[in-house]
């Protein structure tokens, strides 16, 4: 059996900056991916029209400066293809391959307490003992196939968009497409002038914002290069880490004409999270300042979508407290004649069948399904594996709730490290990422010197107390009841996921608030870890 000191599980951006500093630390590495190659939520989220939506300059590592300043991107946002692209080229740069396996799916990892290592075990048979166990599989990675009759029975083509094919060609066929998250909002604009007929079959109308893309000018990108040091810095210090200005402005303390004024011109200008961050500063905590953000949103949709009908199912009637969805031209697309939109609210989908989906108005006759219905959010992704810690396993643990501490340890999981695990803050990932990798490296590295210091041969433990991951988890349901996050039904809570308990999934107080926290246990000789032999 191999043995190392550190097994790294994901390929994406958590796990690549985690190898990073493991192997610079200088322990021996090794990092599996079941994909066959590097990207993580990326490599398998290549649906047309798949494209982050966090500004170019922020959605990167800032670790490599020289990298950061040099690494082109033509538009103010990455599409999957430039995402894998930008991980490739790190991976190469940083000789990181070698220590990298793909098509390997983690099945099982055990602790053993009489040894005080980790055993993985392989869909390919194999097996590891490591020192340290980090996970990095992804928040959104676990697909959600609703449980719709008959699915089985459909005779046409089937596709999620978080495991899209290679190949497939849509040109004349009638496509449905249930789900309208960003995922589903993404694809219907992307396939629209593509297919013969498409449908867009839709639970939760959406507020969305137009994402103001285009191409990066010399100039602009100049501007940005010079002033890095102070994005990032911003960056970190903001709620949402998107490099938007954040205001602090309370939506009620101007004038109607003057909300409008700031409204329409985030709206012009473009990106979502600018929209819901730079507008005011309560438009997620106030909901009187919501409903004017909700208003402005709904007019804008009236007057775009000609046919009254389509206007009407999609203009949504809930608050403006869901992840912000940001497109270009979305509600337009809803202006071409062979685009529709079923409001499952009003018609039900009641089985599909071998020709299509049919709701309680009529049959859809189909060609295509396109399941954009997301993922089991934040915890999914370790259902499908058996993970045993000292005493019980992680699904006995999180029996009742899921639970963390700080989004990164599991109290009873000694030297297993999560990055972006649940209960992580809910912002743009790369910061929030580089704050959590950054943070288990000195944990490991704390461990590391110690066991140097003592000149022990065992090895040191490093483990949460379970004081602290209840502390974190009620800190994490409090923040939930502070936000209008709330009223939504959303994957924020797994609220998306029939016969999941809805709970808070995500640390929602900002990445400020959450660096600070990490800041605060790093000051305090790493308060709620202990580290033991
Ligand atoms: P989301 O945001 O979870 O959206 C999933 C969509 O699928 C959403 O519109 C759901 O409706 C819909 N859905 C889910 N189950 C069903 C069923 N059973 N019937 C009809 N419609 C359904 O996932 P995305 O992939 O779009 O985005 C995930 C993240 O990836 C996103 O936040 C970005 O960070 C990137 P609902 O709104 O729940 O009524």
């Amino acid at each position: 059996m191999q043995s190392i000191d550190a097994l790294v599980v994901g390929a994406g951006f958590a796990g690549i900056y985690q190898l990073y500093k493991l192997q610079e630390i200088g322990l021996s590495v090794k990092l599996i991916d079941k994909a066959s190659d590097v990207g993580g939520t990326w490599y398998w989220n290549r649906y047309p029209g798949a494209n982050s939506d966090s500004l170019s300059e922020v959605y990167r590592y800032s670790w490599d400066k020289e990298d950061l300043l040099t690494y082109p991107w033509p538009k103010h946002y990455v599409s999957q293809k430039e995402i894998l692209d930008y991980l490739k080229h790190v991976v190469k740069r940083h000789d990181l391959r070698k220590y990298m396996q793909f098509s390997t799916e983690l099945e099982s990892a055990s602790f053993d307490s009489d040894s005080s290592l980790w055993t993985a075990r392989f869909s390919s048979g194999e097996t590891i003992q490591s020192r340290y166990l980090i996970t990095a599989l992804g928040t959104y990675s676990k697909i959600n196939y609703p449980a719709i009759p008959g699915i089985e029975k459909f005779a046409g083509e089937k596709y999620h968009t978080g495991n899209w094919p290679e190949n497939y060609d849509f040109k004349g066929k009638r496509v449905g497409v249930i789900g309208s998250g960003s995922t589903g909002v993404q694809i219907t604009i992307a396939i629209a002038d593509e297919v013969k007929q498409l449908v867009s079959f839709q639970r939760t109308p959406q507020y969305v914002v137009p994402n103001g893309d285009g191409p990066v000018s010399a100039e602009f990108r100049d501007n940005i290069n010079k002033n890095y040091d102070e994005i990032w810095n911003g960056v970190r210090n903001s709620w949402a880490a998107h490099n938007v200005k954040e205001s602090t402005v309370p939506a009620m303390s101007v004038s109607a004409e003057e909300r409008e004024r700031v409204f329409e011109s985030l709206w012009e200008q473009g990106n979502g999270f600018r929209f819901m961050f730079s507008a005011f500063s309560d438009i997620l905590t106030s909901e009187e300042a919501n409903e004017e953000a909700c208003k402005f949103i709904r007019k804008k949709i009236s007057q775009i979508v000609e046919d009254p009908v389509k206007a009407r199912k999609l203009s949504p009637d809930g608050y403006y407290a869901r992840r912000p969805i940001t497109a270009p031209d979305y509600y337009e697309t809803f202006n071409k004649k062979h685009v529709d939109i079923v409001d499952l609210r009003e018609t039900p989908i009641t089985e599909i069948t071998e020709q299509g989906i049919r709701t309680n108005e009529k049959l859809h006759e189909l060609d295509v399904i396109i399941f954009a219905t997301g993922f089991e959010v934040a915890d999914g992704n370790y259902t499908t594996l058996t993970i045993n810690g000292r005493q019980q396993s992680l699904k006995e643990h999180w029996a009742e709730r899921t639970t963390s501490y700080l989004g990164v340890s599991e109290a009873g999981f000694p030297n297993m490290f999560l990055v972006v695990g649940p209960l992580s803050p809910f912002n743009n990932f790369p910061p929030t990422i580089e704050a959590q990798v950054e943070f288990i490296s000195g944990l490991i590295l704390k461990a590391e010197s110690k066991r140097k210091e003592d000149a022990s041969d065992k090895l040191v433990l490093v483990e949460a107390t379970q004081q602290a991951e209840n502390d974190y988890v009620e800190a994490c349901r409090v923040l939930g009841t502070k936000n209008l996050f709330r009223k939504e039904k959303s994957y924020v809570f797994g609220a998306n996921v029939e016969g999941k308990t809805p709970q808070i999934l995500f640390w929602v107080g900002g990445l400020v608030h959450y660096r600070k926290a990490l800041q605060d246990v790093v000051d305090n000789d790493y308060r709620g870890f202990t580290l033991s032999y």
